[in-house]
């Protein structure tokens, strides 16, 4: 049995969605779907409110996801001229930087306001036109917002890509979606380091003949060439005017893309809508995390992930929030910097990864402990599994038992939180994100796709659309249907291994695809091998994860060898390097075993299973090895195991 936390008397008199509250929601999507979401979507400005909800299908005969289809509005409205009436002079975005010692800035609703503005026209004096792609290589500094939310102003389509991927991983999301534009700065920091940006959009630049103009913001100072490509941000700003209307747009005109990682092939370009997506940001962000105004909100992913669209920027700026973005990491100069933070700005809420929480817990309870945190008041978790040690560990020596753990379960695809719970209405289980969220409608199928009731595991689909769902793959509207409609007709496969409880609650087991998550972060591992069997002495290559204490999953990779090539330390070294300078930091192998042959089937089919086994460290129950084409092989994979 679980433990269950019991909502607080205080928390539940106070919140917005009580138990009573939450109920009558629940009611009211079952009962009337449209009624509710139309009557949901209130919470945004329309230029014109829409007059009809869902209208998508996940059946090939009429396949499509389309919500709110005859509104109109515009999104960086909804973010900030709506609220300038009423709050231009509250806070909307406080800034902190990488290093303790320097000053963080604040904007106000209405200095975002007028650097949005000033940006969009600089866009727009670059001829980027509404639809258009923008590509937004960029730290974790304020002109990073302001270029986001311009993109949105003008009806531009941003694709935000993390500033850790190599230039060849930038190259290839910007050929794809085939953006003309390209805004970045200098350079980067982080953790004290400097991130070479500049330079690597200059190389990715060889390798994307679609790229004409690189708008470049001065951010460190440092001293990069500028080609007649490039543009100082500085420079064109002082252009043009800070007065810019804002583009009205179809409810299902695309906002963004964002590249994730699947099972198979290249990323994805994963293309969210403007009037559903922002909903979904703006509504889960209210109920899950019971924002009030006044309230500092601090969510510590990076803008170039999906949590840091829809939870450093959309959702909490529609819904008129204070919010923290932080240009450093959470342990940096030591595991004390991201308490402090808190202390300073005094924050109300954090919104962070298990995979954080379990390296600063590592450090010991003393740099948690000699800060203050009596503003928290609420703390919340994205990205992966949060095992039950790491959850109670945030709950009873970070939020000193005060604080709901609100523990949320979603993916890039699904635009915001699915299944979360409410603080003032759900109890909590330690490593549960607990229940769906209304309107939302979940199912548990096994391999064959029968469908499964009760307490039980299987894989976890979504039987109905929801207004933050992704309309298409940029492109390849048949890969979207082929990815995730085709292995169970007509639901959404989210890819995922579930259990559910006695209690109807969710327990998330981890991907149950060729995707691994790396620290919060999704890494197919087709990709890995891509980049690995690109090395000229690599013959073959499969990436499987392996258990790791702080980043949840590690990469593990096979390699097989040309023949006449010879294992060593130095090739090992040289390979992890490799995987580095082609896809980023983050795909980095942890191990590298050597491996005269991989398992395979008569049929050629690399068998997963086995190499997972091995790689767990689980080798006496590695299962049928009879179809194998060549059973010895395994011998050998599990004598030279690494680790
Ligand atoms: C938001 C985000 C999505 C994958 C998802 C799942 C895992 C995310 C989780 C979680 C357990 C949670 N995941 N949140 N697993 N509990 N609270 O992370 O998006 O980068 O697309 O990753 O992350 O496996 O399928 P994304």
């Amino acid at each position: 049995m679980s433990d269950v936390y019991r909502v607080s008397q205080d928390w539940a008199r106070h919140a917005h969605v009580d138990a009573e509250k939450y109920a009558a929601l629940y009611d009211a999507a079952a009962s009337d779907p449209t009624g509710f979401w139309l009557d949901q979507a209130q919470r945004l400005d329309w230029i014109v409110p829409p007059t009809v909800a869902d209208q998508s299908s996940f059946d090939e005969a009429d396949f499509g996801v389309r919500w709110f289809a005859d509104g109109r509005l515009n999104v960086a409205a909804n973010c900030l001229d709506r609220h300038l009436a009423s709050r231009g002079n509250d806070v909307a975005l406080i800034w902190e930087p990488d290093a303790p010692e320097e000053e963080p800035k604040r904007f106000t609703y209405l200095e975002l306001f007028q650097h949005v503005c000033r940006f969009a026209n600089v866009l727009k004096a670059e001829g980027v036109a509404k639809g258009d792609r923008v590509t937004i290589y960029m730290p974790m500094i304020p002109e990073a917002a302001f270029a986001v939310l311009a993109c949105a102003r003008i009806g531009a389509i941003h694709s935000v890509v993390f500033g850790g991927f190599s230039p060849d991983a930038l190259a290839g999301r910007i050929e794809d979606c085939d953006s003309r534009l390209v805004v970045t700065a200098d350079c980067g920091r982080r953790g004290g380091k400097t991130i070479p940006l500049k330079a690597n959009v200059d190389a990715a630049a060889e390798r994307a003949p679609s790229l004409k103009r690189v708008i470049v913001v001065k951010a460190t100072g440092a001293d990069v060439p500028m080609t007649g490509r490039d543009v100082w941000y500085h420079e064109a700003a002082a252009q043009v005017s800070a007065d810019c209307p804002a583009e009205p747009m179809d409810a299902e005109d695309p906002l963004f893309i964002l590249y994730t990682s699947g099972s198979t092939g290249k990323p994805k370009g994963v293309l969210h809508s403007s009037g559903g997506y922002l909903l979904w940001a703006s509504l889960t962000h209210h109920w899950c995390f019971d924002y009030r105004p006044g309230d500092v909100w601090w969510c510590a992913a990076d803008i170039g992930w999906v949590t840091g669209h829809s939870y450093i920027l959309y959702g909490p700026l529609a819904n008129g929030a204070t919010t923290l973005m932080y240009e450093g990491l959470p342990n940096w100069p030591d595991a004390s910097r991201i308490w402090q933070v808190v202390d300073r700005h005094k924050v109300h809420t954090i919104f962070t990864a298990p995979t954080a929480l379990r390296a600063l817990m590592k450090e010991g309870d003393a740099f948690v402990a000699k800060t203050d945190r009596s503003s928290l008041k609420l703390l919340g978790t994205v990205g992966e599994p949060i095992n039950p040690e790491a959850w109670r560990w945030y709950n009873d020596v970070v939020g000193e038992g005060r604080c709901p753990i609100v523990d949320t379960w979603w993916q890039t695809e699904t635009g915001g939180a699915m299944i979360a719970p409410m603080p003032g209405a759900t109890d909590l289980k330690p490593g549960s994100a607990t229940k769906p969220l209304p309107g939302v409608h979940p199912q548990l199928v096994d391999e064959t796709g029968k469908v499964l009731d009760g307490a039980v595991s299987g894989n976890l689909c979504i039987t109905r659309s929801w207004p933050g769902q992704m309309r298409t793959v940029w492109g390849d509207h048949a890969r979207f249907f082929q990815t995730y409609f085709t292995t169970y007709p007509g639901k959404y496969f989210t890819g995922d291994g579930c259990r559910r409880d006695e209690d109807g609650y969710y327990w998330i087991t981890g991907r149950v695809d060729d995707v691994i998550n790396v620290s919060g972060h999704r890494m197919g591992t087709a990709e890995v091998e891509s980049a690995l069997v690109l090395h000229a002495k690599v013959a073959e290559a499969a990436v499987v994860g392996m258990p790791h204490d702080v980043k949840g999953q590690g990469i593990y990779a096979y390699v097989t060898l040309n023949a006449g090539e010879a294992a060593s330390e130095e090739l090992r070294a040289e390979l992890r390097q490799w995987v580095r300078t082609e896809i980023g930091p983050i795909a980095t192998p942890d191990a590298i075993q050597f491996a005269p042959g991989l398992p395979k089937t008569r049929s050629g089919k690399i068998m997963r299973r086995i190499l997972r086994k091995i790689a767990e460290g689980d080798v006496s129950s590695l299962g049928d090895t009879s179809t194998l084409a060549d059973p010895s092989v395994v011998d050998d994979l599990v004598a030279n195991r690494v680790g």
